[in-house]
């Protein structure tokens, strides 16, 4: 907590020097042609475009769900992940060195308590905008950063150092240094169990990284794929990747031009192009089902355009896949947090609506994917702005922290708790044992008292996000069968379904409420 004057002098200083940083990163993003949408194209449906609603109409927790007070503690999450230990998880925090410190703070919030223990990363290094995945054994693997010791430093510059941390232990080690310097970066695991780490800014801070590269944890050796699997030079920073049952992954934003990439032939094609066109600082994220991807707001014009409430869905199961236009969010934003509930519904939270901390958006909305309706949920507290982050809990609430608005220093370093209004609409069913770990393509029991009345039995991988990009977020439907005090499940069929690591297991009853969900690793 910034708590002294001179304190919050550098802080604010750093600050404003940190929006002319991002200000000057935009720059190549702003010279390129302006994305606008082509004649002809299809209108998207109509959408309230009231720019500030602060507070949502209705108060019954059934409807609308709600919120806690502000918590502190002590850290800005501009990164978050959630971690399989503790008796309830755990979320990992951090964020960049203030002043002359050359650490990047970090917070452990144990679930089950409420505690917080320091986890500052013990080693030089600023590890803000950094691309995050939880890697099959659990460890957060924090990939780039800025160049920038003592903080604020020489701007705009990546690098290409690694840091793991060990939930286990809860220590940091550094991990290999990269191929390529990177600011902005994206991870995800594969279905292998690698970690493929593309885009962000390069050393120089003159031109995006086109190389990708992937780790191999077993080795811990960093490869540059061939340059066919280069992404093209218009890409974006933080693009949204999807890994698909097919073993392909897709590409779904910013730009509007959306792409399919295949790690057998190590090249690129496109695939559907959003409506709306680039949409910057929107979300997106991968369905139940894993066939459909879903996409909502940003903005056009970046930074300084007004938000859009639009939302596009693609089926990537089609001939031809394309995006199509579904129904709108009520509420128009971007930087905002697209997050899958315990349910298989989406949540969106926080976000802005005209300048990255202005105008900021206290309304969440819950996302029926099979109603293909947006419904207004209570309002929380905090500006969650740009450096905003949200995650599902194992307890089917979600956490939503960060954003290191100058002028809401206090809920910035805080978070708040959102109970959706399923956890309003009674009982919850009730896992008894569960095994704490599967294989692929394998039987396993769970052994619960409401085993009558349950409709869905799934994986949710835990998420691990920045800058509105869930890295990879999934919710993995598994087929079952009932007997008697017990579900009988099948683990995905392989890690293209869901690659492997701690994933929660939960199941949902007949009237939609989940249950308090426990992790399993799938290995
Ligand atoms: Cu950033």
């Amino acid at each position: 907590m910034v708590s002294t004057w001179r304190s919050q002098t550098r802080y604010l200083t750093s600050m404003v020097v940190t929006l002319m940083l991002i200000f000057l990163i935009a720059l190549p993003v702003l010279a390129q042609p302006a994305t606008t949408a082509a004649p002809g194209k299809a209108s998207p449906p109509a959408a309230s475009q009231a720019l500030v609603k602060k507070h949502a109409d209705k108060a019954d927790p059934s409807l609308v769900g709600s919120w806690t007070a502000p918590i502190p503690w002590g850290v800005t999450a501009i990164h978050a992940a959630l971690l399989h230990t503790g008796a309830a998880g755990q979320v990992l925090g951090w964020w960049y060195p203030l002043g002359t410190a050359t650490h990047s703070p970090a917070k452990l919030l144990d679930l089950a308590t409420g505690t917080v223990t320091d986890v500052t990363i013990p080693f030089d290094g600023d590890f803000f905008c950094a691309g995050q995945t939880v890697m099959a054994d659990g460890r957060v693997l924090v990939t780039g950063g800025l160049v920038g010791n003592p903080y604020p430093g020489v701007p705009d510059k990546g690098h290409p150092l690694t840091a793991i941390f060990d939930p286990v232990t809860a220590t940091w080690s550094q991990g290999p240094s990269m191929n390529f310097a990177r600011w902005y970066p994206t991870n995800m695991e594969m279905s292998s169990g690698k970690i493929l780490t593309l885009t962000g800014k390069n050393a120089d801070a003159t031109a995006i990284v086109l190389a990708m590269e992937v780790l191999d944890p077993a080795t811990n050796q960093w490869t540059t794929l061939p340059s066919s699997a280069n992404i093209p030079p218009v890409s974006d920073t933080y693009l949204k990747m999807k890994q698909l049952p097919s073993g392909k992954i897709f590409e779904a934003g910013a730009n509007a031009q959306t792409r399919m990439f295949s790690p057998a032939t190590n090249r690129w094609t496109n695939v559907g192009k959003m409506n709306f066109g680039t949409r910057y600082h929107g979300a997106s994220v991968l369905l139940p089902g894993l066939t459909k991807v879903l996409t909502a707001g940003g903005t056009l014009t970046y930074p300084g355009g007004g938000a859009t409430a639009t939302a596009e869905v693609i089926d990537l199961s089609a001939a031809t896949p394309q995006w199509s236009y579904v129904a709108p969010m009520n509420i128009p934003r971007y930087n905002a947090n697209l997050l899958l509930l315990a349910d298989g519904t989406v949540l969106v939270v926080g976000g802005a609506q005209t300048k990255k901390y202005s105008d900021p958006v206290h309304v969440p909305e819950l996302y029926d994917p099979l109603a293909n309706t947006w419904t207004e949920m209570a309002t929380q507290t905090a500006p969650r702005t740009y450096h905003s982050t949200a995650l599902l809990l194992p307890d089917g609430t979600v956490w939503s922290g960060g954003s290191d608005d100058p002028f809401n220093v206090n809920t910035g370093n805080a978070y708040e708790i959102f109970s959706p209004p399923y956890l309003f609409k009674g009982a919850r069913p009730t896992i008894t044992t569960a095994p704490t770990s599967v294989g692929y393509n394998q039987k396993f029991t769970i052994t619960t008292p409401d085993a009558a009345n349950i409709r869905t039995v799934a994986l949710v991988r835990p998420g691990a996000t920045t800058h509105d990009d869930e890295m990879d977020q999934r919710y993995v439907i598994l087929p079952f069968t009932r007997g008697s005090g017990q579900l009988t499940a099948t683990s995905p069929p392989n890690g293209n379904y869901a690659p492997p690591g701690y994933y929660m297991l939960v199941i949902v009853n007949s009237n939609g409420v989940p249950s308090i969900m426990p992790f399993v690793q799938l290995m």
